[in-house]
Protein backbone atom coordinates (compact mmCIF):
# COMPACT_ATOMS: atom_id res chain seq x y z
CA UNK A 1 0.00 0.00 0.00
CA UNK A 2 1.52 3.65 -0.96
CA UNK A 3 1.69 5.62 2.14
CA UNK A 4 -1.05 8.16 0.64
CA UNK A 5 -3.36 5.63 -0.41
CA UNK A 6 -6.65 5.62 2.23
CA UNK A 7 -7.14 2.99 4.37
CA UNK A 8 -9.65 0.99 2.82
CA UNK A 9 -11.29 -0.54 5.93
CA UNK A 10 -10.99 0.76 9.54
CA UNK A 11 -7.25 -0.08 11.09
CA UNK A 12 -6.89 -2.36 13.95
CA UNK A 13 -6.12 -0.05 16.49
CA UNK A 14 -2.31 -0.96 17.54
CA UNK A 15 -2.62 -2.88 21.16
CA UNK A 16 -0.77 -0.39 23.54
CA UNK A 17 0.55 -3.65 24.85
CA UNK A 18 2.34 -6.04 22.42
CA UNK A 19 5.29 -7.36 24.14
CA UNK A 20 4.70 -10.91 26.16
CA UNK A 21 5.66 -8.75 29.39
CA UNK A 22 3.25 -5.76 28.80
CA UNK A 23 0.63 -8.09 27.79
CA UNK A 24 0.90 -10.51 30.84
CA UNK A 25 0.66 -7.34 32.56
CA UNK A 26 -2.47 -5.78 31.29
CA UNK A 27 -3.71 -9.27 32.54
CA UNK A 28 -3.03 -8.39 35.91
CA UNK A 29 0.08 -10.66 36.29
CA UNK A 30 2.18 -8.89 38.85
CA UNK A 31 5.08 -10.27 41.36
CA UNK A 32 2.90 -12.17 43.84
CA UNK A 33 2.11 -15.06 41.15
CA UNK A 34 5.26 -14.68 39.86
CA UNK A 35 7.10 -15.78 42.73
CA UNK A 36 5.19 -19.12 42.83
CA UNK A 37 7.30 -20.36 39.38
CA UNK A 38 10.53 -20.74 38.69
CA UNK A 39 11.30 -18.89 34.48
CA UNK A 40 11.64 -22.57 33.72
CA UNK A 41 8.28 -23.43 34.55
CA UNK A 42 6.62 -20.32 32.99
CA UNK A 43 8.30 -21.39 29.60
CA UNK A 44 6.90 -24.58 30.11
CA UNK A 45 3.69 -23.88 30.94
CA UNK A 46 3.01 -20.49 30.33
CA UNK A 47 0.34 -18.53 32.86
CA UNK A 48 -2.90 -17.75 31.89
CA UNK A 49 -5.73 -15.61 33.20
CA UNK A 50 -9.61 -16.92 33.62
CA UNK A 51 -12.12 -14.67 32.21
CA UNK A 52 -15.07 -16.91 31.92
CA UNK A 53 -16.36 -19.88 33.47
CA UNK A 54 -18.74 -22.22 31.66
CA UNK A 55 -20.66 -24.94 32.92
CA UNK A 56 -18.08 -27.18 31.15
CA UNK A 57 -14.95 -25.22 29.91
CA UNK A 58 -12.93 -22.12 30.44
CA UNK A 59 -12.54 -19.23 28.66
CA UNK A 60 -8.64 -18.50 29.13
CA UNK A 61 -6.24 -15.66 28.01
CA UNK A 62 -2.42 -15.08 28.18
CA UNK A 63 0.64 -13.85 26.07
CA UNK A 64 -0.67 -14.84 22.31
CA UNK A 65 -3.59 -17.22 23.54
CA UNK A 66 -6.96 -16.42 23.92
CA UNK A 67 -9.15 -20.14 24.09
CA UNK A 68 -11.33 -22.45 25.77
CA UNK A 69 -10.53 -24.95 27.73
CA UNK A 70 -12.14 -27.96 29.63
CA UNK A 71 -13.68 -27.17 33.08
CA UNK A 72 -11.23 -27.42 36.08
CA UNK A 73 -12.77 -27.66 39.80
CA UNK A 74 -13.09 -25.09 42.17
CA UNK A 75 -11.49 -22.51 39.96
CA UNK A 76 -13.61 -18.69 39.36
CA UNK A 77 -13.09 -16.00 37.00
CA UNK A 78 -9.71 -14.04 37.62
CA UNK A 79 -8.20 -17.37 38.44
CA UNK A 80 -4.09 -17.90 37.14
CA UNK A 81 -3.44 -21.00 36.11
CA UNK A 82 0.30 -22.25 34.47
CA UNK A 83 -1.46 -23.63 31.41
CA UNK A 84 -0.08 -27.17 30.39
CA UNK A 85 -1.68 -27.60 26.55
CA UNK A 86 -0.66 -30.84 25.85
CA UNK A 87 -2.98 -31.41 29.09
CA UNK A 88 -5.18 -28.58 29.96
CA UNK A 89 -6.39 -30.69 32.89
CA UNK A 90 -3.37 -30.72 34.52
CA UNK A 91 -2.67 -27.12 34.23
CA UNK A 92 -2.16 -25.62 37.99
CA UNK A 93 -4.04 -22.91 40.05
CA UNK A 94 -1.83 -20.26 41.28
CA UNK A 95 -2.57 -19.24 45.19
CA UNK A 96 -4.83 -16.07 45.09
CA UNK A 97 -4.15 -12.63 45.78
CA UNK A 98 -8.07 -12.25 47.09
CA UNK A 99 -10.84 -14.43 46.95
CA UNK A 100 -14.76 -13.04 46.69
CA UNK A 101 -17.18 -16.09 47.48
CA UNK A 102 -20.77 -16.62 49.00
CA UNK A 103 -23.36 -19.33 50.10
CA UNK A 104 -25.08 -19.41 47.23
CA UNK A 105 -28.77 -19.31 46.64
CA UNK A 106 -31.03 -22.01 46.03
CA UNK A 107 -31.65 -25.12 48.24
CA UNK A 108 -27.86 -26.92 48.20
CA UNK A 109 -26.63 -23.37 49.51
CA UNK A 110 -22.87 -24.14 48.41
CA UNK A 111 -20.23 -22.02 49.09
CA UNK A 112 -20.03 -19.81 44.89
CA UNK A 113 -16.67 -18.52 44.49
CA UNK A 114 -17.33 -15.24 42.51
CA UNK A 115 -13.90 -13.81 41.89
CA UNK A 116 -10.44 -14.02 42.30
CA UNK A 117 -7.31 -11.78 42.48
CA UNK A 118 -9.52 -8.74 42.43
CA UNK A 119 -7.51 -5.47 43.63
CA UNK A 120 -10.76 -3.19 44.03
CA UNK A 121 -14.24 -3.95 44.42
CA UNK A 122 -16.83 -1.66 42.67
CA UNK A 123 -19.94 -1.63 44.85
CA UNK A 124 -22.65 -0.03 42.63
CA UNK A 125 -25.72 0.81 43.94
CA UNK A 126 -28.48 3.67 42.50
CA UNK A 127 -29.37 6.85 43.81
CA UNK A 128 -33.11 5.16 43.85
CA UNK A 129 -35.12 2.60 45.54
CA UNK A 130 -32.15 -0.03 45.11
CA UNK A 131 -30.04 1.96 48.01
CA UNK A 132 -29.90 -0.44 50.71
CA UNK A 133 -27.60 0.30 53.62
CA UNK A 134 -27.81 -3.32 54.70
CA UNK A 135 -26.75 -4.29 51.41
CA UNK A 136 -24.04 -2.31 51.15
CA UNK A 137 -22.49 -3.38 54.53
CA UNK A 138 -22.94 -7.04 53.27
CA UNK A 139 -20.90 -6.39 50.18
CA UNK A 140 -18.36 -3.77 51.90
CA UNK A 141 -18.16 -6.85 54.04
CA UNK A 142 -17.47 -9.80 51.75
CA UNK A 143 -14.83 -6.98 50.02
CA UNK A 144 -12.47 -6.52 53.41
CA UNK A 145 -12.89 -9.61 54.28
CA UNK A 146 -10.74 -10.94 50.91
CA UNK A 147 -8.50 -8.24 50.93
CA UNK A 148 -10.03 -6.35 48.58
CA UNK A 149 -10.57 -2.71 48.24
CA UNK A 150 -14.27 -1.76 48.64
CA UNK A 151 -14.80 1.91 46.67
CA UNK A 152 -19.64 2.60 46.96
CA UNK A 153 -20.21 4.00 43.55
CA UNK A 154 -23.65 5.36 43.50
CA UNK A 155 -25.32 5.67 39.71
CA UNK A 156 -27.75 7.74 38.96
CA UNK A 157 -27.24 10.73 40.11
CA UNK A 158 -29.66 12.60 37.54
CA UNK A 159 -32.45 11.43 38.01
CA UNK A 160 -32.42 12.50 42.35
CA UNK A 161 -33.27 15.57 43.58
CA UNK A 162 -30.34 15.35 46.50
CA UNK A 163 -27.73 12.88 45.87
CA UNK A 164 -25.89 14.52 48.48
CA UNK A 165 -28.12 12.67 51.30
CA UNK A 166 -27.70 9.32 49.33
CA UNK A 167 -23.74 9.69 49.71
CA UNK A 168 -23.79 11.12 53.40
CA UNK A 169 -25.48 7.41 54.35
CA UNK A 170 -23.00 5.66 52.54
CA UNK A 171 -20.61 7.09 53.89
CA UNK A 172 -22.05 6.71 57.24
CA UNK A 173 -20.42 3.08 56.74
CA UNK A 174 -17.27 3.89 57.30
CA UNK A 175 -15.13 7.08 56.83
CA UNK A 176 -12.65 4.97 55.00
CA UNK A 177 -14.47 4.30 52.18
CA UNK A 178 -14.29 5.97 49.00
CA UNK A 179 -17.70 7.26 48.16
CA UNK A 180 -18.27 8.27 44.31
CA UNK A 181 -21.57 9.89 43.26
CA UNK A 182 -21.57 9.62 39.14
CA UNK A 183 -24.38 9.83 36.22
CA UNK A 184 -22.88 6.18 34.34
CA UNK A 185 -24.07 7.44 31.09
CA UNK A 186 -22.20 11.17 31.33
CA UNK A 187 -18.78 11.05 29.84
CA UNK A 188 -17.13 11.59 32.65
CA UNK A 189 -18.33 8.34 34.79
CA UNK A 190 -14.86 6.40 33.44
CA UNK A 191 -12.40 9.55 34.44
CA UNK A 192 -13.74 9.12 38.18
CA UNK A 193 -12.69 5.58 38.51
CA UNK A 194 -9.52 5.97 36.95
CA UNK A 195 -7.37 6.38 40.52
CA UNK A 196 -8.77 2.67 40.94
CA UNK A 197 -7.89 1.32 37.24
CA UNK A 198 -4.40 1.43 36.73
CA UNK A 199 -2.75 -0.91 34.09
CA UNK A 200 -2.25 -3.88 36.00
CA UNK A 201 -4.87 -3.50 38.28
CA UNK A 202 -8.26 -5.84 38.27
CA UNK A 203 -11.71 -4.43 38.79
CA UNK A 204 -15.28 -5.77 39.44
CA UNK A 205 -18.34 -4.50 39.41
CA UNK A 206 -20.65 -6.04 42.34
CA UNK A 207 -24.18 -4.76 42.75
CA UNK A 208 -28.12 -5.47 41.98
CA UNK A 209 -29.22 -5.58 38.27
CA UNK A 210 -29.74 -2.41 36.20
CA UNK A 211 -27.83 0.16 38.65
CA UNK A 212 -25.17 0.69 35.54
CA UNK A 213 -22.54 -1.65 36.07
CA UNK A 214 -22.52 -2.77 32.29
CA UNK A 215 -22.83 0.75 31.43
CA UNK A 216 -19.49 1.94 33.76
CA UNK A 217 -17.88 -1.70 32.15
CA UNK A 218 -18.61 0.12 28.94
CA UNK A 219 -17.34 3.88 29.90
CA UNK A 220 -13.89 2.32 30.98
CA UNK A 221 -13.38 0.41 27.60
CA UNK A 222 -14.63 3.26 25.75
CA UNK A 223 -16.81 1.67 23.49
CA UNK A 224 -20.07 -0.11 23.41
CA UNK A 225 -19.06 -3.65 23.25
CA UNK A 226 -20.18 -5.27 26.25
CA UNK A 227 -24.03 -5.43 26.63
CA UNK A 228 -25.96 -3.88 28.74
CA UNK A 229 -29.21 -4.48 30.94
CA UNK A 230 -29.33 -8.04 31.75
CA UNK A 231 -31.55 -10.15 29.90
CA UNK A 232 -33.95 -11.70 32.32
CA UNK A 233 -32.92 -15.19 30.68
CA UNK A 234 -33.14 -18.81 32.61
CA UNK A 235 -29.43 -18.77 33.79
CA UNK A 236 -31.24 -16.91 36.48
CA UNK A 237 -32.93 -20.61 37.48
CA UNK A 238 -29.08 -22.05 37.04
CA UNK A 239 -30.02 -23.98 33.92
CA UNK A 240 -27.65 -21.73 31.99
CA UNK A 241 -24.43 -22.72 30.59
CA UNK A 242 -22.80 -19.40 31.70
CA UNK A 243 -22.56 -17.77 34.78
CA UNK A 244 -22.59 -14.37 33.14
CA UNK A 245 -19.44 -13.10 34.53
CA UNK A 246 -16.78 -11.61 32.70
CA UNK A 247 -13.23 -10.30 32.96
CA UNK A 248 -12.43 -7.89 29.82
CA UNK A 249 -8.74 -6.81 29.55
CA UNK A 250 -9.38 -3.08 28.37
CA UNK A 251 -6.59 -1.45 26.09
CA UNK A 252 -5.70 0.50 28.93
CA UNK A 253 -3.95 -2.60 31.24
CA UNK A 254 -6.67 -3.03 33.16
CA UNK A 255 -9.18 -6.09 33.66
CA UNK A 256 -12.44 -4.97 34.62
CA UNK A 257 -15.32 -7.87 35.88
CA UNK A 258 -18.95 -7.06 34.82
CA UNK A 259 -21.06 -9.08 37.21
CA UNK A 260 -24.64 -9.32 36.69
CA UNK A 261 -27.13 -9.02 39.59
CA UNK A 262 -26.58 -11.20 42.75
CA UNK A 263 -30.27 -11.20 44.36
CA UNK A 264 -29.53 -12.23 47.07
CA UNK A 265 -25.61 -12.68 48.88
CA UNK A 266 -25.41 -14.51 52.11
CA UNK A 267 -22.54 -14.27 53.76
CA UNK A 268 -20.42 -16.70 54.67
CA UNK A 269 -16.73 -16.76 56.76
CA UNK A 270 -16.24 -13.18 56.56
CA UNK A 271 -15.68 -12.66 60.28
CA UNK A 272 -12.62 -11.09 59.40
CA UNK A 273 -14.65 -8.42 57.08
CA UNK A 274 -17.52 -7.76 59.23
CA UNK A 275 -15.45 -6.48 62.25
CA UNK A 276 -13.45 -4.11 59.64
CA UNK A 277 -16.77 -2.72 58.22
CA UNK A 278 -17.76 -2.41 61.80
CA UNK A 279 -14.62 -1.64 63.57
CA UNK A 280 -16.68 1.47 65.85
CA UNK A 281 -18.60 -1.63 66.86
CA UNK A 282 -16.33 -4.06 67.26
CA UNK A 283 -14.07 -1.83 69.22
CA UNK A 284 -16.85 -1.32 71.68
CA UNK A 285 -17.53 -4.71 72.48
CA UNK A 286 -14.14 -4.74 73.74
CA UNK A 287 -15.31 -2.78 76.90
CA UNK A 288 -18.15 -4.96 77.34
CA UNK A 289 -17.87 -7.14 80.80
CA UNK A 290 -18.93 -10.63 79.36
CA UNK A 291 -16.96 -12.00 76.63
CA UNK A 292 -20.08 -13.66 74.79
CA UNK A 293 -22.05 -10.42 75.60
CA UNK A 294 -25.42 -9.65 73.32
CA UNK A 295 -25.49 -6.20 74.04
CA UNK A 296 -28.95 -6.46 75.13
CA UNK A 297 -29.50 -6.34 78.98
CA UNK A 298 -26.21 -7.58 80.30
CA UNK A 299 -24.91 -5.98 83.30
CA UNK A 300 -21.93 -3.66 82.10
CA UNK A 301 -22.87 -3.28 78.59
CA UNK A 302 -20.59 -0.92 77.00
CA UNK A 303 -22.90 -0.57 73.98
CA UNK A 304 -26.16 -0.60 75.79
CA UNK A 305 -24.16 2.46 77.34
CA UNK A 306 -23.31 4.15 74.55
CA UNK A 307 -26.84 3.53 73.09
CA UNK A 308 -27.65 5.36 76.09
CA UNK A 309 -25.36 8.47 75.05
CA UNK A 310 -26.45 8.73 71.74
CA UNK A 311 -23.32 7.71 70.76
CA UNK A 312 -24.36 4.19 68.71
CA UNK A 313 -26.73 4.28 65.46
CA UNK A 314 -29.36 1.58 66.91
CA UNK A 315 -30.59 0.41 63.32
CA UNK A 316 -26.36 0.19 62.40
CA UNK A 317 -26.00 -1.92 65.42
CA UNK A 318 -29.09 -3.96 64.57
CA UNK A 319 -27.79 -4.80 61.17
CA UNK A 320 -24.53 -5.84 62.73
CA UNK A 321 -25.54 -8.45 64.92
CA UNK A 322 -27.52 -9.64 62.16
CA UNK A 323 -25.05 -9.87 59.65
CA UNK A 324 -22.97 -11.63 62.91
CA UNK A 325 -25.38 -13.78 63.17
CA UNK A 326 -25.91 -14.43 59.76
CA UNK A 327 -21.84 -15.09 59.67
CA UNK A 328 -21.78 -17.05 62.23
CA UNK A 329 -24.76 -19.51 61.03
CA UNK A 330 -23.73 -19.89 57.60
CA UNK A 331 -20.20 -20.67 57.84
CA UNK A 332 -21.05 -23.65 60.85
CA UNK A 333 -23.53 -24.95 58.18
CA UNK A 334 -21.18 -25.10 55.26
CA UNK A 335 -18.17 -26.32 57.74
CA UNK A 336 -20.91 -29.12 58.53
CA UNK A 337 -21.44 -29.61 54.84
CA UNK A 338 -17.47 -30.17 54.03
CA UNK A 339 -17.52 -32.40 56.57
CA UNK A 340 -20.42 -34.99 55.72
CA UNK A 341 -19.39 -34.36 51.49
CA UNK A 342 -15.53 -35.13 52.71
CA UNK A 343 -16.58 -38.25 54.72
CA UNK A 344 -19.19 -38.91 51.90
CA UNK A 345 -16.90 -38.79 48.93
CA UNK A 346 -13.95 -39.72 50.13
CA UNK A 347 -12.97 -43.34 48.62
CA UNK A 348 -14.82 -42.19 45.15
CA UNK A 349 -12.25 -39.16 45.05
CA UNK A 350 -9.22 -40.32 45.49
CA UNK A 351 -10.37 -42.59 43.01
CA UNK A 352 -10.66 -40.13 40.63
CA UNK A 353 -8.05 -37.67 41.08
CA UNK A 354 -5.37 -40.19 40.64
CA UNK A 355 -7.36 -41.37 37.76
CA UNK A 356 -4.94 -41.09 35.04
CA UNK A 357 -2.28 -43.20 37.19
CA UNK A 358 -4.95 -46.18 37.36
N1 LIG B 1 -30.11 8.03 33.94
C1 LIG B 1 -29.21 7.09 34.21
N2 LIG B 1 -29.36 5.86 33.68
C2 LIG B 1 -28.44 4.92 33.97
C3 LIG B 1 -27.33 5.19 34.82
N3 LIG B 1 -26.61 4.05 34.93
C4 LIG B 1 -27.23 3.11 34.17
N4 LIG B 1 -28.34 3.64 33.60
C5 LIG B 1 -29.29 2.91 32.71
O1 LIG B 1 -29.85 1.85 33.49
C6 LIG B 1 -30.05 0.69 32.67
C7 LIG B 1 -29.30 -0.50 33.27
O2 LIG B 1 -27.91 -0.28 33.17
P1 LIG B 1 -26.86 -1.47 33.10
O3 LIG B 1 -25.51 -0.86 32.93
O4 LIG B 1 -27.27 -2.48 32.10
O5 LIG B 1 -27.01 -2.09 34.56
P2 LIG B 1 -26.38 -3.43 35.16
O6 LIG B 1 -27.49 -4.42 35.23
O7 LIG B 1 -25.91 -3.04 36.54
O8 LIG B 1 -25.26 -3.87 34.28
C8 LIG B 1 -29.56 1.08 31.28
O9 LIG B 1 -30.65 1.49 30.54
C9 LIG B 1 -28.62 2.23 31.55
O10 LIG B 1 -28.51 3.11 30.46
C10 LIG B 1 -27.19 6.51 35.37
O11 LIG B 1 -26.28 6.83 36.13
N5 LIG B 1 -28.18 7.41 35.02
MG1 LIG C 1 -24.99 -5.72 33.33
ZN1 LIG D 1 -22.27 -5.71 75.24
Amino acid sequence: MLPNDPPTKPQAATPAHHDAAGQLRALGWSEHFADQATSATLAQTPPVRITQVHRNTLHIQGVDLDTIIPSLQGVTVGDWLLFDKEAPRNSQLLSRKSLIKRRAPGHDRKEQLIAANLDTAFVVTSCNNDFSLARLERYVAMAHDASVTPVIILSKIDLTTDPNAFAEQAQSISPQISVVSLNARSPEASGFLRPWCQAGQTVAFLGSSGVGKSTLTNSLAGNEAIVTQDIRASDDRGRHTTTGRQLYILPSGCAVLDTPGMREIQLTDVSSGLEETFADLHALQQNCRFNDCAHNTEPGCAVQAAIASGDVDVPRLQRWLKLMAEDAENTKLLADRKRRDQARNKPEKSVSKHSAKK
